[in-house]
């Protein structure tokens, strides 16, 4: 009996010391997610790509431009349909669908400071929304 619960209470100690031990990466390390800083390419153009998965989020959904031209693609690798429209006060360009395993651009160019949400219309109930942070 005393025997037993010692078994037991050194096999519990090894699990809960093993799970400490072995912490997987977390998502967090994950470089396509949090607020991105976008930086100009060599043609002057902030280019950022969006990416949706299966879980109605845009990764990143959030990105930080600064007044100029912006080139966003979306890339769609998951099994339904997506778009990005901005709303009200945002840039007039659109993705109006992005099909399943392709991908859509569309260039802009941002004047004012501010920050301007954006929406997947198919799935805003879901969620489905970022922000464009234009910064000085
Ligand atoms: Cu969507």
């Amino acid at each position: 009996m005393t025997r037993a619960r010692l078994a037991a209470a050194v096999l519990a100690a090894w699990v809960i010391t093993g799970c400490g031990a072995d912490n997987p990466p977390s998502a967090a390390d994950a470089p396509q997610s949090g607020d991105v800083t976008v930086t100009a390419g060599p043609d002057g153009v902030q280019a950022v790509t969006l990416v949706t998965q299966d879980n109605f989020r845009y990764i990143p959904a959030r990105f930080t431009v600064v007044p100029g031209p912006v080139r966003l693609t979306l890339e769609n690798p998951s099994g339904t349909v997506h778009n990005l429209r901005f709303e009200e006060g945002g840039p007039e360009e659109e993705i109006p669908v992005v099909r399943s395993e392709e991908s859509e651009t569309i260039e802009f160019t941002v004047s004012t400071p501010g920050e301007y949400e954006f929406i997947c219309t198919f799935h805003e109930q879901l969620g489905q929304r970022g922000t464009m942070v234009v910064g000085t």
